[in-house]
């Protein structure tokens, strides 16, 4: 059952950020107010000597209205009492990219094949996400196994995001830059 409380959220159990360093493509995204990465997204997780998380990520962007292009990001991650739930800093290669400091919380995961993250930038005065973004991550840039689609249908229902994804398409606009 599900609330839609975002304090009710429940996120990977005994989560294991070793175990989900590597490349992780996105097959499906819920936008925020104001989307800022549109397709071609391909998120790159690492842990520092000192067990810190980090990634890189790149995707495609539209700035100035207009203007197509690659956005290489960063992104730091600061640990929280619940090893699912992080505090992303994050910013671009460019000064003129998007930046910020984002929840960063991983709802489930089989570290080999999906992956399903959640933000929620703006807690509703009734406890609700107002303003939330979320990717589903694939190992596998042609999207997720059959066997997958279910568990995470299940999820994104549970964080009261069903319906509300679009597909993420990768045609190899990133692959140069
Ligand atoms: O695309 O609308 C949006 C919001 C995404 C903002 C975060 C992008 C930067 C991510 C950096 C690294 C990690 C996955």
């Amino acid at each position: 059952a599900q609330d839609c409380q975002v304090s009710n959220i429940q996120v990977m159990q005994n989560f294991d950020r070793s175990r989900y360093t590597g490349r992780w493509y996105a097959v499906a995204k819920k936008d925020p107010v104001g989307l800022f990465l549109l397709d071609n997204v391909v998120a790159q997780f690492s842990v520092d000597e000192s067990g810190k998380m980090t990634a890189t990520a790149h995707g495609r962007v539209i700035i100035l209205n207009n203007w197509e292009m690659c956005a290489n990001m960063f992104g730091t991650f600061e640990d929280t009492p619940d090893p699912a739930k992080f505090k992303m800093r994050y910013w671009g290669a460019a000064s003129y990219l998007q930046s910020g400091n984002d929840d960063h919380w991983v709802i489930d995961t089989d570290y080999d094949n999906y992956a399903i993250h959640y933000s929620c930038r703006e807690v509703d005065l009734d406890g609700t996400c107002l303003d939330g973004y979320s990717f589903i991550f694939s190992r596998h840039p042609t999207g997720l196994r059959p066997e997958d689609q279910k568990i995470v249908t299940n999820k994104k229902k549970e964080i009261c995001f069903l319906g509300k994804y679009r597909r993420v398409g990768h045609t190899g606009f990133c692959e140069s830059s």
